[in-house]
């Protein structure tokens, strides 16, 4: 809490072309959070780094993904948008909670575990503390709520953990921050592999469909689309393809799954992935055109991240302050 307001945090790591599992599972809910919480939402490039990038497309796209956040109906009027190493103190505060976080407790972590495999000729040191960093962002804000996709809810517990340990050692550092994800985006899977997460760092570009993505590589992208030999557009265990589809289409346009199979009873799988990408293709176009306008005036989208780090420090300075003296570190 800050003032007399509750405080919503998110972060997207600027490491690839966003798509529809971002967009539904994290940034379109962010905007809902606006009117009544103090927002900050991050471009979180030095988690980036955990694994390697290429500098020019890092800075790009820490451009683009700030533009996106606008794009997708974040007012940076009311919402402090900026970029994570534009405030030191998330480093500093990460390096404090890092002396308060378990080894046994990172090595739970399923992303790590799985970014290991993925990654397995580079697993470093910040791979294995990304939780730490994100702890740190969150707790910075005395954030109440972090609305993130189901894939992060272990780290924002963990985040839970440690300030709950370091508030039992010095009482009243942190507020205790409670994970919010959207029923309904929780987890977009892939168009390849329904069994796997849609993930912006797969290689298989036809698995994924980007915010950017034209209409029709879009349409073209959901009529590839894998699902089974059944024939009717039903919910059902085993049916992940179809499941996906039926997922991404109530998300866009807000209707049951009960309301879907009456939709599409008696037609086929091909009318209804094409209604999908259809549907989809329509809810972004909007964000795209915003999105080009806004990129092409990069001078904008530089005071636009100056703004935003400013504000951000304000209160991220107050909250490492605090923990430093609790700390018994000397001030000067
Ligand atoms: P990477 O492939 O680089 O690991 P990512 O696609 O998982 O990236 P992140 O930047 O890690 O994206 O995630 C940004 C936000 O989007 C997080 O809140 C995450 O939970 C959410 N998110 C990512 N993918 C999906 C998905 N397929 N379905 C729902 N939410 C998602
Ligand atoms: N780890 C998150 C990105 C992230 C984040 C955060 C999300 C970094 N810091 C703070 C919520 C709050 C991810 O990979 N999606």
């Amino acid at each position: 809490m800050f003032q007399d307001r509750l405080v919503s945090y998110s972060g997207v790591q600027p490491s690839g072309n966003l798509t529809i599992g971002n967009y539904l599972g994290a940034i379109r809910n962010f905007s809902l959070y606006s009117e009544k919480y103090k927002c900050f939402y991050c471009v979180v490039d030095e988690h980036a780094i955990t694994v390697r990038q290429n500098p020019a497309e890092l800075r790009r796209r820490t451009y683009e993904t700030l533009a996106l956040y606008m794009a997708c109906g974040l007012d940076p009027e009311k919402n402090t948008l900026y970029v994570q190493s534009h405030v030191h103190e998330h480093a500093e505060l990460a390096w404090i909670l890092n002396c308060f976080t378990g080894f046994g407790e990172l090595s739970r972590m399923t992303q790590f575990k799985d970014k290991s495999q993925k990654h397995a000729d580079n697993i470093n040191a910040g791979l294995f503390t990304y939780p730490v960093l994100m702890a740190a962002d969150i707790l910075l804000y005395q954030t109440d709520v972090v609305p993130v996709g189901i894939d992060q809810k272990q780290h924002v517990e963990l985040c839970r953990d440690i300030a709950e340990r370091f508030n039992q050692i010095h009482p009243d550092t942190f507020t205790i921050p409670e994970p919010i994800v959207s029923k309904s985006g929780m987890k977009i899977m892939s168009l390849a592999d329904p069994t796997k997460k849609m993930s912006k760092s797969d290689e298989n570009a036809n698995a994924v469909v980007y915010i950017l993505d034209d209409r029709d590589t879009i349409i073209r992208k959901f009529k590839r689309a894998v699902t089974d030999s059944d024939t009717s557009v039903r919910f059902a265990e085993g049916k992940d393809g179809i499941n996906n589809l039926m997922t991404i289409y109530s998300c866009f346009t807000g209707k049951t799954m009960e309301e879907i199979e009456r939709e599409f009873e008696g037609h086929g799988y091909g009318d209804f992935k094409l209604a999908v990408g259809e549907v989809c293709a329509d809810a972004l176009a909007p964000v795209q055109e915003k999105f080009h306008a806004l990129l092409k005036d990069k001078a904008a989208l530089e005071a636009q991240m100056k703004k935003g780090a400013e504000e951000a420090s304000y209160y991220a300075r107050r909250t490492l302050g605090k923990v430093q003296k609790k700390l018994g570190f000397v001030k000067i």
